[in-house]
């Protein structure tokens, strides 16, 4: 068995995607040998540069994204591609239009594009994009784009994932105000006003600029940058990409891309720890221990804050037993491991 879940790690080391695509599946469903599996993975990672692509439905996100693609890949630079699925019905048939926008690059081994369902996702976005972006990297992306739409928490949520995060906005009513109360101005490193080519552009720059200047900014600190593009005619993609190498520029000379890795691990270890506390503490007495703390708040006979603290000092007496009882558990595995190849 650990046989061969080190063998999918290494095939996706190798880049076999299909293999890939399996651990990332395991991961966004929270299959326990998966999270194993990713030890094999954690070494090769940290090299990848992650750039978010946030925005209103349909401002053309997926355009701008293929249009990178085609950029980086120019740049001899291999690339990965995480689209986050539109959760709203309303937005629902944006997955088969991602699709059909970037199938151009379908054919290209070294451009890895998978998508990810944030329905139904237990532990949310972030675990299982994060996961998505160490497999990608692992495999050697230079740059993985993580398309998200952001019609709410999410395209914060995706700030804390990516080392660049440009916010594609479209001339129109509305916009620029609903920046302000989405906190997206203090998100957002590149502002990107697409579909240029319908006029208004210039407002909306207009509008983005006054709001920018009455923020202050800290010597020295990265104040975001406009670049007006035209998608669906590839216009203003170099410049883009030029605002980006700048902006990773900024990152690297000012120790803030460090310290950005830094928040995306933190991020990472407290998920994992959450991941592992609620594992050990539904295990106790099979469960049972649970239930009778959920029976007496019930009954009103303790309340959470109390409750919780006796099922910490509960963990930390049955944190001893369970960690032997794992070790044993190993051994036993390699066993059956060691007689499986001796009857073969
Ligand atoms: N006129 C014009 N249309 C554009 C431009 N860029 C994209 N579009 C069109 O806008 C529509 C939406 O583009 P997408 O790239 O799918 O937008 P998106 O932001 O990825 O959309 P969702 O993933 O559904 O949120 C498509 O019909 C594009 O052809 C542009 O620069 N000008
Ligand atoms: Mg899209």
């Amino acid at each position: 068995m650990l046989l061969m879940k080190a063998k999918l790690a290494s095939k996706v080391l190798s880049g076999d995607t299909i293999a890939a695509a399996k651990l990332i599946s395991g991961i966004a469903d929270e299959v326990p040998g998966a999270f194993e599996e990713m030890s094999h993975i954690y070494p090769h990672t940290g090299k990848a540069y992650i750039v978010g692509i946030t925005g209103a439905p349909g401002a053309g996100k997926s355009t701008l994204t293929s249009n990178l693609i085609s950029h980086f890949r120019k740049e001899n630079r291999t690339v990965g591609v995480i689209a986050i699925d539109p959760t709203s019905a309303f937005t629902g048939g944006a997955l088969l239009g991602d699709r059909v926008r970037m199938q151009q690059h379908g054919e290209d081994k070294d451009v890895f594009i998978r998508s990810l369902a944030t329905r139904g996702l237990q532990g949310g976005l972030a675990k299982a994009t994060i996961g998505t972006i160490h497999i990608m990297d692992a495999m050697g992306k230079d740059i993985i784009l993580v398309e998200t739409v952001g019609s709410g928490q999410i395209e914060i949520d995706i700030t804390r994932v990516a080392d660049t995060t440009l916010f594609v906005m479209t001339p129109g009513a509305g916009d620029a105000i609903q920046m302000m109360k989405a906190g997206i101005l203090e998100a957002t490193d590149i502002f990107v006003i697409n579909k240029a080519d319908k006029g208004g552009a210039d407002v909306i720059k207009a509008d983005l600029q006054s709001m920018l200047s009455m923020k202050s900014w800290l010597p020295g600190e990265w104040q975001p940058s406009i670049t007006l593009t035209e998608a669906l005619y590839n216009k203003g993609t170099a410049e883009l990409a030029a605002e980006i190498a700048k902006h990773r520029q900024y990152l690297r000379s000012t120790g803030e891309l460090e310290k950005r890795k830094k928040q995306r691990l933190k991020l990472e270890l407290m998920e994992s720890v959450e991941r592992l506390v609620k594992d050990r503490v539904s295990s106790i007495d099979r469960g049972e221990y649970l239930d009778t703390l959920i029976d007496d708040l019930l009954k009103g006979k303790t309340d959470p804050q109390t409750a919780s603290l006796h099922l910490v000092s509960r963990l930390v007496t049955e944190l001893g037993p369970v960690r032997k009882q794992r070790q044993y558990g190993g051994r036993s595995r390699n066993q059956d491991k060691h007689n499986q190849s001796a009857v073969t």
